[in-house]
């Protein structure tokens, strides 16, 4: 069938609008008619080829829209339901097999290489070339995407589905990070690097722990406004003094749980070096590929864990419907990060995004 999708050429950019073909859905694949798509920092990264995925390519990975056809073996949804699309994983690896699909052992192949799962392309341009496809299972920036059964969530109808896209990835990841990795008990207290989209949604999943010290550090005063605005008790403004420093003493001594989420390498030093005995820290921001940091394994050896954290360790059939069902209680306004562009301004939406001024560019695709 024929669509419209932003297409990503050359290493950089720019995003352009041009008319594709794409394949009929296999089996296990879902048609969905996209009616948004949230932009994420790793569909910049890929644009820009920090991850090298192989271009040309229609990326986007947080999509949202209504199912308009599905494969024979599809059971989970049924053409006209509302669904957010998110992470592909196989299903079948022992980590899938054991509930952790996170970790699924064929995480990168379907979701960077742009091919289809069995392999094939289900894309290409008017030409009859080739054009890298199921970005994360998906490539939502089109007008119809291609899913599986197994990364396609139904949400409910009565709640703004073009405002659900992010759930698929940036902000489940940063609640999740919280409420399914770290898991921090009421009352206790949390420092988290960064206060872009995944920061802030880690903020409101640590409000909604209970946690009752909320340490939001950033460089720009603006981004720490809108932490405490959701929730932060705290802010830390690390272009203007030292964190570590600071979260300590805030603590007394250093923070039990800690998130990175700017993928800046030396930030992630400093979310480790704040942390007490015991502590534990969570890498969630994505640096180039080969980054590397110097550890002190003997401030690690006081019982502190590192570790990393995907798609915020979520099962998102359960937990991106919570997320929908808490954001209707009002508990978890990942809304007011939301800035929403027409399609044809995708360019645009990537240049707010990198200058900071927008938060979650959603792209309305689909009028
Ligand atoms: C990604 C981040 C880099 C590792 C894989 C998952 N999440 C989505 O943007
Ligand atoms: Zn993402």
């Amino acid at each position: 069938m024929k669509i419209n999708g932003a297409v990503v050429r050359a290493k950089g950019g720019p995003f352009v609008l041009e008319q594709l073909e794409l394949a009929e859905p296999g089996d296990d694949q879902v048609l969905v008619k996209i009616v948004a798509s949230g932009m994420c920092h790793t569909d910049l990264i890929c644009r820009d080829q920090y991850y090298p995925v192989p271009l040309p390519m229609v990326l986007g990975h947080e999509g949202a829209g209504i199912v308009e056809k599905v494969g024979r073996g599809v059971k989970k949804v049924v053409p006209g339901d509302h669904v957010v699309l998110t992470f592909y994983t196989c299903g079948h690896c022992p980590a899938c097999l054991s509930g952790d699909s996170t970790s699924c052992a064929n995480f990168f192949v379907p979701n960077f290489m742009g091919k289809a799962a069995d392999g094939s392309c289900t894309m290409h341009d008017h030409g009859g070339g080739e054009i890298g496809a199921s970005f994360f299972g998906q490539s939502s920036f089109g007008s119809y995407a291609l899913s599986y059964e197994r990364n396609t969530v139904k949400v409910p109808k009565d709640v703004p589905l073009e405002l659900l896209g992010p759930l698929g990835c940036g902000i489940q990841t940063g609640a999740g990070s919280v409420l399914n990795a770290l898991n921090p008990p009421a009352g206790s207290s949390i420092a988290i690097f960064g206060a872009g989209a995944v920061g802030l949604s880690a903020v409101m999943g640590a409000v909604i722990a209970g946690c009752t010290t909320i340490i939001s550090v950033d460089i720009k005063d603006n981004r720490l406004a809108f932490a405490k605005d959701l929730g932060a008790t705290h802010t830390i403004n690390a272009a203007k003094g030292n964190p570590v420093e600071e979260i300590q003493k805030l603590t007394g001594g250093g923070i039990l749980y800690a998130l990175e989420t700017s993928g800046v390498a030396a930030v992630l030093g400093q979310a480790i070096n704040s942390t007490c005995y015991g502590g534990e820290i969570g890498i969630v921001g994505a640096p180039p590929l080969g980054t590397t940091i110097p550890v002190d394994v003997n401030f690690m050896l006081f019982n502190r864990k590192l570790r990393g954290i995907v798609e915020g360790h979520s099962v998102p059939d359960i937990f991106i419907p919570r997320l929908v069902e808490l954001y209707r209680q009002g508990k978890f306004p990942f809304d007011k990060l939301v800035k929403f562009y027409n399609f044809d301004q995708i360019n645009e939406a990537a240049a707010d995004s990198e200058k900071g001024v927008t938060i979650k560019p959603v792209l309305r695709i689909v009028g």
